[in-house]
């Protein structure tokens, strides 16, 4: 059975552009729950242990660079089928492929800074939840 808890970061790109409160708005009105929430600056140490799952992928450098270039926020939401309906919410990972009225239509720059990072799994969310908070920072 599908969990209902999943794991989002709003990432550098949309930090800096000021769509922290844009996208918030869309993940709220999709009907996911804020379980958790926090604006953060990961070092390269802590983003590139955070994507570890993708070392051996070509753009690992690009995303770890990218990832620890400027502020972020990290969320914990919660919906019946999180994760799925998530993926979903967001859309494809290059915006150019990105179904519209999806967060990544609306806010992606290109296929590396997309504006928002979707848990894929029901295990990748509780892994990724627990990386970015402790037992007492999630409600
Ligand atoms: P996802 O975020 O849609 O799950 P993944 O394949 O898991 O996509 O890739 C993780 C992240 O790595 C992407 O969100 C994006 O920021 C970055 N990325 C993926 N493919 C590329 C690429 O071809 N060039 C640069 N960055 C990429
Ligand atoms: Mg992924």
């Amino acid at each position: 059975m599908a969990g209902n808890i999943t794991f989002t970061m709003i990432k550098p790109d949309a930090v800096a552009a000021g769509n922290i409160g844009g996208i918030l708005n869309m993940i709220t009105e999709a009907g996911f729950t804020i379980k958790a929430l926090k604006m953060t600056r990961l070092s390269r140490d802590i983003a590139g242990k955070f994507y570890e799952i993708h070392k051996e992928r070509p753009f690992y450098e690009e995303l770890v660079e990218f990832m620890s270039s400027g502020p972020i926020v990290a969320a914990v939401l919660e919906k019946e089928n999180a994760v799925e309906d998530f993926r979903t919410l967001i859309g494809a990972t290059n915006p150019a492929d990105a179904a519209p009225g999806t967060i990544r239509a609306r806010y992606a720059k290109n296929v590396g800074e997309n504006a928002v990072h979707g848990a894929d799994s029901d295990e990748n969310a509780a892994r990724e939840g627990s990386f970015h908070f402790s037992q007492y920072e999630m409600f």
